[in-house]
């Protein structure tokens, strides 16, 4: 029996009572949140108990930035607010990097943190976990908003959804006292003060004018191309996106999740070609993708321009449902305001039947690009070098994901990451998750957890040995709940590469070295995984097809040359040294 029904018992029909604790799963699953990430303390715990004796599904965890990263990307693949449970000070601070990112990747989340008296709190007293959280939350969130009443749970809850997923979606706080949930409220009232939110995103349709201005530039352009983003992915928009892809022609673009939308392998995806159609392109049409470092903000060599900062000479068109993101990085000449589901939609139906192709040198130019790099790169994953390097090894997961394409694909690491992400091919949208817009560390085992609990699919996680050490210990958790989770550590002894020295000679190792020959296989057997350790590509490739056919929580030790790596990956040139060293 849960406790809200004993005291609705004790209490006797006269004078039927609930409290907070109840107010809050009731107000979260009359809003159709069925999963919290979090992990148990004062004075959540008791909610972590009840939300589970009421059928919600209550994951804890061994950190709660891990908990904060999953309920980030559930937000990402479900379009509904991921859930982060956490207790006060302490436990918020490390919950609140994943709301800064899920404010900062554009992903509904609510981080619900326990917190310790206000009036104690206020005046500094000392108590216990004492910290002003909502205070630090807000500069980090899209909202945050605090509840001191029972009553007030249903208007909270229902704001807190509203704000993370209408608009541009985004990481929302929610503060929640301690005594709040101990708040004993009349059952009845209590049930009239929830709110179920009616349409929280609502369809923002874009300006016919808007559109029409968009089409015309789209059609006087001699080299378009198109650029989706994972604003796209998130939009759940696949069909439109086909249309319009399909009825232009137009060579296009994915950003990093935005992979998959359609297939790597279509005609028209010029992923292979990236470095020559960004300077030679005349119109480009950004979908949900903003113009910031990952695109080199739009200027500069990558896109033509003659100086570091030079414009290429583009015209923009972007399609976004913030009217804030144009124009904050170069002039967009058409701006397309709204949801991209209805943005794709009426530039589809406005493309009309006579839409003409792209210039046939363009595509041809492309096209030829495309199959110098692609033959490049077949060439270099054809070799098997020993030791094995980035590059053997991932084409075994290539391949793999090629026959498993409804896999849930997880990336993090900075050359495991960027090798991964030009040579593994996806096929379907939402599949690839990884470090977005702040190129973190640390996503990794709460992305896992997350991905196998909203698709139920298998989930391989490809992973630096440095990025996988921020998450690691999740390795239990994914243990814990059985869950279909094939990682593979691509492990090169340190971060970039194992062979750093320290140049006084003295006992330290480098900074970015670590154990060599470390056995992270073993670290999952202790909690009744499957670890395989790994030097050649056969033997990772049995690895992973045995992982895939037993469904069971694997870790594999994929020792990789120590040499292989550079320098921060492709981003060398974001690295002070590094760049004044040129
Ligand atoms: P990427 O990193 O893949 O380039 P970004 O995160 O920079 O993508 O950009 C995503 C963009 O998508 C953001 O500007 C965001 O406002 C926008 N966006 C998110 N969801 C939607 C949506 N449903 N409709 C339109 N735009 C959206
Ligand atoms: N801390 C956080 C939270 N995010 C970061 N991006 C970094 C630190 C800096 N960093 C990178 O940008 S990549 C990386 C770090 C520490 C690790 C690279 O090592 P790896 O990958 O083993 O994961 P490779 O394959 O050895 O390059
Ligand atoms: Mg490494």
């Amino acid at each position: 029996m849960g406790t809200a029904e004993a005291q609705v018992a004790a209490a006797g029909d006269a004078q039927i009572s609930t409290d907070g604790f109840q107010l809050v799963i009731d107000a979260l699953k009359l809003n159709g949140i069925d999963t919290i990430y979090g992990l148990p303390g004062i004075p959540i715990t008791d909610l972590t108990r009840r939300a589970q004796a009421e059928g919600m599904r209550m994951l804890s965890f061994r950190h709660e930035q891990n908990a904060g990263y999953a309920a980030s990307i559930a937000g990402f693949l479900t379009q509904k607010p991921g859930i982060c449970l956490t207790v006060s000070a302490p436990g918020f601070l490390n919950g609140l990097n994943a709301l800064a990112h899920a404010t900062t990747n554009c992903f509904p989340m609510i981080l619900i943190s326990g917190s310790s008296e206000r009036e104690i709190v206020d005046l500094q007293q000392g108590d216990y976990e004492e910290l002003d959280q909502l205070a630090i939350a807000k500069p980090l969130a899209k909202a945050a908003f605090r509840v001191l009443h029972a009553e007030d749970i249903g208007v909270g809850i229902a704001r807190a959804i509203r704000a993370a997923v209408s608009g541009r979606p985004g990481g929302v706080y929610l503060d929640m006292p301690a005594k709040l949930f101990a708040q004993s409220i009349d059952a009845a009232t209590a049930k009239s003060s929830l709110i179920k939110v009616v349409d929280p995103a609502p369809r923002q349709i874009p300006a016919p004018e808007a559109v029409k201005r968009a089409l015309d530039l789209l059609k006087s352009a001699k080299k378009p191309l198109i650029i989706l983003g994972k604003g796209a992915a998130y939009a759940q928009a696949d069909a439109e996106l086909h249309a319009l892809i399909d009825k232009t022609g137009i060579p296009y673009l994915p950003m990093s999740m935005a992979k998959g939308l359609l297939p790597d392998t279509h005609e028209q995806c010029a992923s292979a070609a990236r470095s020559y159609v960004l300077p030679e392109a005349d119109v480009v049409m950004l979908i949900g993708a903003r113009l910031n470092w990952l695109l080199s903000h739009g200027k500069g060599k990558t896109w033509g321009g003659k100086s570091a900062k030079g414009w290429g000479g583009q015209k923009f068109i972007q399609i976004d449902i913030s009217p804030q993101e144009a124009d904050s990085n170069v002039r967009i000449d058409a701006p397309v305001v709204g949801d991209i589901g209805s943005c794709v939609l009426a530039m589809v139906a406005a493309l009309g039947r006579d839409w003409p192709r792209p210039p046939q040198e363009w595509l041809a130019a492309v096209a030829d690009k495309k199959k110098g790099n692609v033959a490049k790169m077949a060439e270099t994953l054809a070799k098997n070098p020993s030791p094995m390097n980035f590059h053997s090894a991932l084409n075994v997961v290539r391949d793999i994901v090629r026959a498993n394409p409804d896999a849930m694909f997880v990336n993090e690491g900075a050359n495991a990451l960027d090798f991964t992400r030009s040579i593994v091919d996806m096929y379907k949208p939402r599949k690839r998750i990884d470090v977005g817009t702040w190129g973190i560390m640390g996503i990794g085992m709460g992305y896992c957890v997350a991905a196998a609990v909203v698709t139920k699919q298998q989930v391989i996680a490809i992973e630096g040995d440095s990025a996988f050490g921020f998450s690691g210990m999740e390795v239990e958790t994914i243990c814990r709940y059985n869950l279909p989770v094939c990682i593979v550590i691509m492990n090169n002894n340190g971060v970039y590469k194992g062979t750093d020295v320290n140049p006084t000679g003295g006992p330290d190792v480098a900074p970015t070295v670590f154990v060599r020959g470390a056995r992270y296989d073993k670290l999952i057997e202790a909690f009744g995984g499957v670890g395989v350790y790994a030097t050649t590509p056969a033997e990772l490739r049995k690895g992973m097809e045995e992982a895939i056919r037993s469904r069971k929580p694997t870790l594999i030790n994929a020792v990789i040359d120590e040499t292989a790596g550079t320098e921060s990956g492709r981003i060398t040139s974001l690295n002070p040294s590094a760049a004044k060293k040129k």
